[in-house]
């Protein structure tokens, strides 16, 4: 057996598709009252995002706790084409870990399949990196290294 803990540090965002990323913005200032503390478009990813937080980065873990709003560039998209199958609602979990190519070659090792083979840019200056649903009991799952504080 090979054990993957402790690999996770924190959930670091789930990630929600949405139709409209300012009304949806809207809906989660007013409703629970988060804040938005970074927009970003990531071309590569076909995405507007907004991540609102939860809770903030605290001791020596750079990353805080989010809720991160996904909006398609195109239909023809990750998000765009989860949209239009299901509709809105919960379409990834980000979990924080320390070092994201080291995860990603220990997840690599059990067989599961990895979308990226090396990390990529994601939101905030993280490096990503997502494993494929199909082998994660239909989860699409995404590792995030934060970035260092400045
Ligand atoms: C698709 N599937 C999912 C899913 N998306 N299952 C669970 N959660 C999701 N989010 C399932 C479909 O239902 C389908 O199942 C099968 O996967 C193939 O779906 P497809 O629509 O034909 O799509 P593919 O195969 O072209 O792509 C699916 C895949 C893709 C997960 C590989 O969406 C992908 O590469 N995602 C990773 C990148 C991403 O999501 N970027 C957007 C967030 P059946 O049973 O019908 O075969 S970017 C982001 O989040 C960054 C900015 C950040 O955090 O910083």
């Amino acid at each position: 057996v090979t054990y993957l803990l402790p690999l996770f540090t924190r959930i670091d965002h789930v990630g929600i598709a949405v139709r409209n990323l300012d009304d949806a913005i809207g809906w989660y200032e007013t409703t629970y009252g988060l804040t938005v503390t970074s927009r970003e478009t990531n071309e590569t990813q076909g995405v507007h995002e907004a991540m609102l937080v939860v809770a903030a980065p605290a001791g020596d873990d750079p990353g805080g706790s989010y809720v991160q709003l996904l909006e398609p560039l195109h239909e023809d998209s990750p998000v765009g084409k989860f949209l239009a199958r299901n509709g809105p609602g919960v379409h990834h979990i980000g979990y924080g870990v320390v070092d994201v190519a080291e995860a990603l070659a220990k997840i690599g090792e059990t067989g599961i399949r990895l979308i990226d083979e090396r990390p990529r840019h994601g939101s905030m200056g993280a490096s990503i990196a997502f494993l494929h649903p199909k082998d994660t009991g239909g989860v699409l799952t995404e590792l995030v290294q934060a970035a260092p504080p400045t």
